[in-house]
């Protein structure tokens, strides 16, 4: 670890305690539903809060102490935590621990059965993080058609997880927030497409998503709705408004990238720079590799080294040349240098996880093979789209477990998605080993969000070593508002 790197851990631990108000403190000790075991490792505030992504774009949304992101929340692996969650808003709150192997308690999602952070009250909550890593931590609310709640307002903050070995091969850390403002429905949407290696259709899975379009549509019905927005931010911030990224040439310098938005797809470049993608939803990759182009499906992560060699100042960006004009960039300014920004486009570049890999490996045959088949009911619910896992949309009403797990035994998940959407699919408290993509074996990348391709299949491995019920679900929020989660139990 050099100097400059210990210098910001040091600064970082600053700003989070400056960050929490006296206030806080106070209540919390004088509150009788907090365990009175003295101060919390970290504190959270929801509450309403104004976010400057401009001087002419103040917005007002829900957020974790006053500001978007949330704090940066830096825990120790394998070192118990606790932390205090105070709602200040008037409806009942779940905070989700993204990415981590924590208990259902902990967890954040009601379907699971963690209790709510009640309106006006208080959760203490303790664990143990892990794993090691770049985590998050956001609300984990179906607010359906409102679009002012759950995911698409403030409540979003990055979690990093100190591992207990560092080899640390780079300079100093930047941390970055990609998330969007002001959403809107539409009918038909403009998604990313085509940025998959693996494009292979199953002609089987497109037939089914095409002919129930094609009946869909005959009856006389429009397309589901789709969300796009109207402000794009990096740390909260759009292009040109806030702080630039100052590097020196030379540097190595660590970006870890979380994808906070609700409903969208991410692309990021620097122009003359590749990313040396090290970890990718926080997990160390057994390849790392350069790539000029990353591809982040909502909330997924990716940490990249980017060696400073190419001095200038420069956008860090979207691809999209739409959303990075309406905010989605930030700059990135070499010491010395002046001037306005620049942004190229790079060349085409296709996404491809299995890059990462582990080299000829095979990883164990699994114990036993989940079938999972993904369909869309086009626009069938209130002008939505219905998703359905194995043809049942998931009910608020009934949270019925569909699949069940025997402790220790490793599953394969076998996903097959009949619609021509990309679904980043997400599996709470456990992680899951990528197996099978579009046909193409793999082994070794580890994750717990990973796109599928618009009528594609796809498998992934994970052991059932974390009792208690576990959702899984689209990470799109309109899709798993409307149908597109499931049930795991323990037997
Ligand atoms: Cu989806």
């Amino acid at each position: 670890m050099t100097m400059d790197r210990r210098r910001l851990l040091q600064a970082g631990v600053m700003v989070l305690s400056a960050a929490v108000p006296k206030s806080v403190r106070a209540q919390s000790s004088a509150n009788p539903s907090v365990a009175p075991q003295g101060a919390a490792d970290h504190t959270i505030r929801i509450s309403n809060g104004l976010v400057e992504l401009a001087p002419d774009r103040i917005i007002s949304t829900t957020t974790y102490n006053g500001q978007f992101p949330g704090p940066l929340l830096r825990f120790k692996e394998g070192q118990q935590a606790v932390v205090d969650i105070h709602n200040d808003t008037d409806t009942p709150e779940q905070l989700h621990w993204h990415g981590q192997t924590v208990p259902v308690d902990v967890d954040g999602a009601s379907e699971e059965g963690t209790p709510f952070i009640p309106a006006h009250g208080t959760r203490r909550i303790s664990f143990t993080p892990g794993p090691a890593g770049l985590r998050f931590y956001h609300t984990h609310l179906t607010p359906g058609s409102d679009l002012s709640g759950g995911q698409y307002g403030g409540q979003v903050g990055t979690v990093y997880i100190e591992p207990k070995n560092d080899p640390g091969r780079h300079d100093r850390e930047v941390f970055l927030m990609l998330k969007e403002f002001q959403p809107a429905l539409s009918r038909g949407g403009d998604m990313a497409m085509g940025f998959l290696a693996q494009a292979e259709h199953v002609k089987a899975l497109e037939e089914a998503g095409e002919s129930a379009m094609r009946a869909s549509l005959a009856k006389g019905m429009p397309h589901g709705f789709e969300v796009g927005y109207n402000s794009f931010s990096i740390n909260g911030r759009m292009l040109g408004h806030g702080e630039p990224v100052r590097v020196k040439a030379g540097e190595r310098v660590l970006f870890h990238i979380v994808n906070g938005s609700a409903t969208e797809i991410r692309s990021l470049a620097l122009p003359g720079h590749s990313f040396e993608v090290v970890a990718l939803d926080g997990n160390p990759v057994p390849t790392p590799r350069p790539v000029p182009v990353l591809w982040l499906g909502t909330a997924e992560r990716i940490s990249a080294v980017v060696e400073m060699n190419h001095p200038g100042v420069w956008v860090m960006g979207d691809l999209a040349d739409d959303d990075r004009t309406k905010g989605m960039g930030i700059v990135i300014e070499y010491a010395g240098k002046t001037g306005k920004p620049k942004w190229t486009k790079p060349a085409p570049y296709k996404w491809d996880y299995t890059l990462f890999e582990k080299f000829g490996a095979n990883g164990p045959a699994p114990d036993e093979t989940i079938e999972m088949m993904f369909t869309k009911n086009n626009a069938a619910n209130q002008g939505f789209n219905e998703w359905r896992i194995n043809d049942v949309a998931f009910s608020m009403d009934k949270m019925e477990p569909m699949f069940h797990l025997r402790q220790g035994k490793r599953y394969r998940l076998r996903m097959s998605n009949a619609s021509d959407d990309i679904h980043p699919v997400h599996l709470h408290r456990h992680s899951f080993e990528l197996t099978r993509i579009a046909g193409k074996p793999t082994a070794g990348v580890i994750k717990d969000v990973v796109m599928l391709g618009g009528y594609q299949e796809m498998e992934v491995d994970f052991v059932a070593d974390n009792p208690g019920r576990t959702l899984f679900h689209c990470h799109q929020q309109l899709h798993m508002d409307f149908g597109f989660m499931a049930l795991f139990d323990y037997a």
